[in-house]
């Protein structure tokens, strides 16, 4: 069996002035839980060394702060140093700004001190201008470009494995993409607000529409999922927590209980993913692609 034990490290608040260092110092100590607990791989959420900076007008300089120029730079260099001694992998979402000045909201697999995977988040959320009614802004798709990797998927642990970033995880053609490039596993992070501005009645269904998206996306694919929150009152902001691991029948198989930093496990065997994808769900067999042509039409 292609068995180990996974984690997801849920992250509490952070701060708007508090330092890349106290966060990575935050991420070291819920590796290190999650390898006294003998996790293989550990995922960490979306934006996960910063305060969620798309709620603020920010410009220029005062942007780009927010955002890495390399991956490790000397903040990050502790995480991978950790990772390689523990011999423990893990998924970091983060800001990324390349060389050419091009904005990503992007997350990376780390194995072995080396980058073994990379994803950049297609599915931006939010608004370009900024809104005043708003009581905070949610300005993904003024910052980021969308994502320009498609949907890849990596031989890891023993399989094979994706990602997506928070938004994405609510559509089915994200997790679609990544079922059919053959992931086994996919990680992903979020930084969820609770309450949603422009539709306040949906508020009491956020922790709802986090599972079941999940939930759904697994069960349709026959895969796992390990998805990580940032979670609680951030600068104002509630975000919510739920941080949870599903297999492939859809089962929540373990879940964050509070709204801080939390390290959570479970046994995920990636075998059991033909349990789903050799039935139900057995691609070749029973797709009718023919018939979904709309599905790509812009
Ligand atoms: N970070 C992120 O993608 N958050 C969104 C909020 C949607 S409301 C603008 C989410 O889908 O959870």
């Amino acid at each position: 069996a292609r068995e180990f034990i996974a984690a997801v490290a849920q992250m509490g608040p952070i701060a708007r002035d508090e330092p890349r260092a106290s966060a990575v110092a935050r991420l070291c100590a819920m590796m290190r839980e999650a390898h006294a607990r003998a996790a293989r791989l550990v995922v960490f959420p979306e934006l996960a060394l910063t305060s969620f900076f798309p709620r603020w007008v920010l410009e220029g300089d005062a942007l780009d702060a927010w955002f890495e120029t390399e991956m490790p730079g000397p903040e990050t260099e502790p995480l991978f140093a950790l990772s390689a001694q523990l011999g423990i992998a893990f998924h970091l979402g983060y800001a990324e700004l390349t060389p050419e000045g091009r904005h990503f909201n992007t997350a990376i697999l780390v194995d072995g001190g080396q980058i073994r995977g990379k994803y950049r988040k297609v599915h931006l959320p939010g608004h370009r201008e900024p809104e005043e009614w708003r009581p905070f802004q949610h300005l993904e798709k003024r910052y980021f470009e969308t994502g320009d990797l498609g949907f890849p998927v990596f031989d890891g642990l023993g399989g094979r494995l994706g990602m997506c970033i928070c938004n994405d995880r609510r559509w089915p053609e994200t997790w679609r993409m990544l079922g059919l490039g053959g992931a086994e596993l996919v990680a992903l992070g979020y930084n969820t607000p609770l309450h949603y501005p422009p539709a306040p009645e949906h508020d009491h269904l956020q922790y709802f529409h986090n599972a079941l998206s999940v939930q759904a996306g697994c069960y349709a694919n026959g895969l796992w999922a390990l998805a990580a929150a940032k979670a609680g009152r951030e600068e104002g902001c509630d975000l919510i927590g739920g941080s949870l691991i599903v297999a492939p029948t859809g089962e929540i198989v373990a879940q964050a209980q509070g709204l801080g930093d939390e390290v959570i496990t479970a046994r995920v065997d990636l075998d059991r993913c033909s349990e789903i994808r050799r039935n139900i769900f057995d691609f070749a067999q029973h797709r009718e692609p023919q018939l979904y042509g709309l599905l790509t039409a812009a």
